[in-house]
Parts: C-alpha cells; sequence; structure tokens
C-alpha cells in the first residue's frame, strides 16, 4: 500500500459563492453571476451549502473525520460590495469568525482572493480586460493582507484559464461570450499581471505568510503517434499550461507558447499585446511564488481538427454530450479503455503523474505544490442517511497513489485539498453534480458523511492509501 509523508495536509476544498449562499445578506454586494443565473433560469446560488450560517458546523465536521485544511475563498463583493471603495465590515467581521473556528478546530486555512467571482460594478466594466480593475484587484489583496493576520497561506486567483475560456471560449460563464480568442488571451494576460503585481506587493511588504496561484491543469495527450494529432495537444497544451507555467515561473512567454499563439490567433482572427513593463513585473514575481496550487481533475486526448469551432458542453451529466472542436488547436476526443465521469471527464490519473514531473524538470524552482483540487462529481444516492460512494472512493484512492508516485520520484507536494469538502453548487451543472465528502441535503441543509468521509479519515489518520 502507498504511503503519504507524515506532515502531509489532507484539506477539503470549497470556494465562497459555491457554499455560503447568503447572497444578498450581510452587506454583500452582487456579482455577475446574480443577474447571469437568475436569467438561465436553471439553478439559484441561494442557499447553495448555506456555510454563511453552517461554518462552525463545517469546520467542527473537518476536525472529526481528520481534515486538517480547509481550502475556502474570501467573496471579495462581500468585503468591498462596489469593488472598491466602502468597506463592508460585516464581511470583514464574518471571515474573522471563519478563521477563529478554523483555529479553534485545528484546521489550516487556505485562502484564495478570487474564485469566479469578481463584484458586479467591476465586472461590468469589463472584469479582468479591462486594466483598471487590476488595480482594484491589488487594493483588495493588500486590504486582506493587512486585515486577516491569522492567514498564512493566500492565493491570488482561482484557474486563471477557465476564467477566460469560461467566459470567452465556451460562453458559460458571464459575459457568455463565444470563441473569442482575443479576449481570452488578454484575460490569460491581465490576470497573470495581476498575479505578478499581488506577489510583489506581498513580499515588498514583507507580509508573513505564503504565497502562490493556483492553476487548473488539464494534461494533454496526442490522440494517435500521428504527427498533426501531436502537434494538436502541443497547442492546446501551450495555451491551457505552459502559457500560465510561464508567466508564473519565467515571467515571460517561452518561444514555444509564443508560436503557438500565433498559430491559434491567425486561425481565428485573434491577436494580443504584451507590454514590456507587464513582463518586467512579472519577471520580478518569477521566483517569488511560495508555491503552487493545481487542480487537476481529468485530462484530455486531442486530435487535429481542421474545421469550423464546435463546443457543447455537457453541463447535465447525460454522458457521451460534450463536444469540444476548436479551430486553430484541435479536438478533444474520448479514448477506449479510459473510464470518464456522467459528465465525460476522463479519469486518467497517469495524468497527474505525468503533470507533475513535467513541472519539476521545466520549472525547477516551482518550490513547492498543494493540490488544491481534485474529485469526482458523481450523482450519489442517499439511502436513508447512508450514500455509499464507491466510484468516488475508487477515483480519490487512484489519484492519490499517482501523487504519492510523484512524491517517491522527487515532486515536493505538501498537501492535497479534495473537491469538495460537502456537497455544493456548481456553476454550470447545478446541484446533482456532487462533490462531496459530506452530503448535504439542501431543503434541509442536514449534513451526512458519506462512505468516502471514513475512508478519508482513515487515509488522513495512517497516511495510508487503501
Ligand atoms: C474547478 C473550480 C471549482 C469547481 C470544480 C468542479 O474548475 O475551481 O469551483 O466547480 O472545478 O467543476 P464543476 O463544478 O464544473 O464540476
Amino acid at each position: 500500500m502507498l504511503k503519504l509523508p507524515e506532515d502531509f495536509i489532507f484539506g477539503g476544498a470549497t470556494a465562497a459563492y459555491q457554499v455560503e449562499g447568503a447572497t444578498k445578506e450581510g452587506g454583500k454586494g452582487e456579482v455577475a453571476w446574480d443577474e447571469f443565473l437568475e436569467k438561465q433560469g436553471r439553478f439559484s446560488p441561494d442557499p447553495a451549502s448555506d456555510f454563511y450560517h453552517q461554518y462552525e458546523k463545517d469546520i467542527e465536521l473537518c476536525e472529526k473525520f481528520g481534515v486538517n485544511g480547509l481550502r475556502l475563498s474570501i467573496a471579495w463583493s462581500r468585503i468591498f460590495p462596489d469593488g472598491t471603495g466602502k468597506v463592508n465590515e460585516e464581511g470583514v467581521a464574518f471571515y474573522h469568525k471563519v478563521f477563529a473556528a478554523c483555529e479553534k478546530h485545528g484546521v489550516l486555512p487556505f485562502v484564495t482572493l478570487h474564485h469566479f467571482d469578481t463584484p458586479k460594478v467591476l465586472f461590468d466594466q469589463g472584469d479582468f480586460l479591462n486594466r483598471d480593475n487590476i488595480e482594484a484587484f491589488v487594493a483588495y489583496a493588500k486590504f486582506c493582507f493587512d486585515e486577516f493576520k491569522e492567514v498564512r497561506y493566500w492565493s491570488t486567483f482561482n484557474e486563471i484559464y477557465p476564467v477566460a475560456t469560461n467566459q470567452y471560449l465556451l460562453g458559460i460563464f458571464p459575459p457568455g461570450i463565444t470563441y473569442d480568442f482575443t479576449k481570452i488571451i488578454a484575460c490569460l494576460h491581465n490576470m497573470m499581471y495581476a498575479h505578478a503585481r499581488v506577489v510583489n506587493l506581498f513580499k515588498d511588504e514583507g507580509y508573513a505568510g505564503e504565497i502562490g496561484v493556483v492553476h487548473s491543469l488539464e494534461t494533454k495527450y496526442p490522440a494517435s503517434d500521428a504527427l498533426e494529432d501531436q502537434h494538436a495537444a502541443f497547442l492546446d497544451d501551450a495555451l491551457s499550461i505552459r502559457f500560465l507555467l510561464d508567466a508564473t515561473y519565467l515571467g515571460y512567454y517561452s518561444d514555444e507558447t509564443l508560436s503557438a499563439l500565433a498559430e491559434i490567433c491567425e486561425a481565428n482572427g485573434a491577436s494580443y499585446d504584451f507590454p514590456e513593463e507587464d513582463l518586467a513585473e512579472m519577471k520580478r514575481a518569477s521566483h517569488r511564488n511560495d508555491y503552487l496550487g493545481i487542480n487537476h481533475y481529468q485530462c484530455h486526448f486531442v486530435k487535429a481538427y481542421h474545421g469550423e469551432n464546435a463546443i457543447h458542453h455537457n453541463g447535465t451529466g447525460d454522458k457521451g454530450t460534450s463536444v469540444y472542436k476548436v479551430k486553430g488547436i484541435g479536438e478533444r476526443i474520448y479514448k477506449e479503455g479510459i473510464p470518464r465521469t456522467d459528465w465525460d471527464w476522463l479519469i486518467y490519473p497517469e495524468g497527474l503523474y505525468d503533470l507533475l514531473l513535467r513541472i519539476k524538470e521545466d520549472y525547477p524552482h516551482y518550490n513547492k505544490i498543494y493540490i488544491t483540487e481534485n474529485g469526482m462529481g458523481f450523482k450519489d444516492q442517499f439511502d436513508d442517511g447512508v450514500i455509499m460512494d464507491q466510484p468516488r472512493i475508487e477515483y480519490l484512492k487512484v489519484y492519490l497513489e499517482s501523487l504519492s508516485q510523484a512524491i517517491s520520484a522527487g515532486v515536493n507536494v505538501k498537501g492535497y485539498f479534495l473537491w469538495s469538502l460537502m456537497d455544493l453548487f456548481s456553476w454550470s451543472n447545478g446541484y446533482n453534480k456532487r462533490y462531496g465528502l459530506f452530503y448535504v441535503d439542501f431543503e434541509t441543509q442536514k449534513r451526512y458523511p458519506k462512505e468516502s468521509a471514513y475512508w478519508y479519515k482513515f487515509v488522513s489518520e495512517t497516511k495510508t492509501i487503501i
């Protein structure tokens, strides 16, 4: 049986908008999602898992089940309802209470400053396409560093690539724009620049603690040995992985990244501009990241594609309905023999191993890594308070094994945050795609430990993957 290190963090992950509910309570300002979801009419972010009122209970559950780290995000619009200007003291007090509960129960908080929830006022002005909003983000970060002295682990952003592509390629996040590569690249770059600004601020001011960024990194493989499939995988990788790691750890975009960008832009009539001053700031930050957070759920097999753009996001759990064909990049396909979830996410733990080894090789000063999200969306069966989620346990087991093997191969991984601590609201899938260790009855807000919660407790206590 494989083991994990003695000082390893066995965490649970959440995000403010997905668990808190109370979107109109406590002086919170609006986010673009409020209106977007209301118009869509499929599901509501209220009450979600009601963490705003139930946090004490959830943190108690952490302690009971060996979960010694909690990844959570601060809702920017609870602190600054309009994104800038007047502080909402009720919001500030709420997070102090959450951190105090963490302290009381021996749970280490890992705090993300931005998890998909830019305040609406700023979002309506262009979100991160508008450079003024970078200044607003830096000011918000500074406020948090000065205020929340009890926090030791900070992440600037959650998943810059999905922000850019869900907003401007797939259109499944507000503002719902599709296939606009000029916006995608501008968003990626501006957010990476904003990250660098905040890292430099944190280090220049000598704040105590650690700072990093959370990237979603899904390994890309060619669908076959054919040269054109290999090239398609290279292009998909360059935009979704290499671009971000270059920006984070090099402070410039490597020739490989730039050649892929040129090809993608040419095919899609897009363009980009990376100001010299931005790159200087990014360069200064590139050796100052204390850690890298990796969200990893799946990988992709990519085939050459020469047709028009066509994407269908499977947000319903109807297996086999996903389509991803992107001009100038390629087509993502299913692969015989590789299992996938009802949402068509490929279960391929080798992808995590390969990714970790590649980071160690290509960016040797990565410092250390936390897996900040990994888990399985599943249609759990609730049977009189008992939830036997064996497929989730299987999933977690093989991914933790892969992680353990990467650690043995010399990658410095210090912790793992299972997505998600409790069932919560999923941005584009609603409430039937459950991830939690704890089942949430969304009517009563009662929590029920699933079979996987007992399994995770054992793994955390013994550091043994069974
Ligand atoms: C990540 C996000 C999370 C979470 C998770 C699962 O991309 O950081 O917020 O939602 O994926 O994704 P989904 O809810 O789409 O299944």
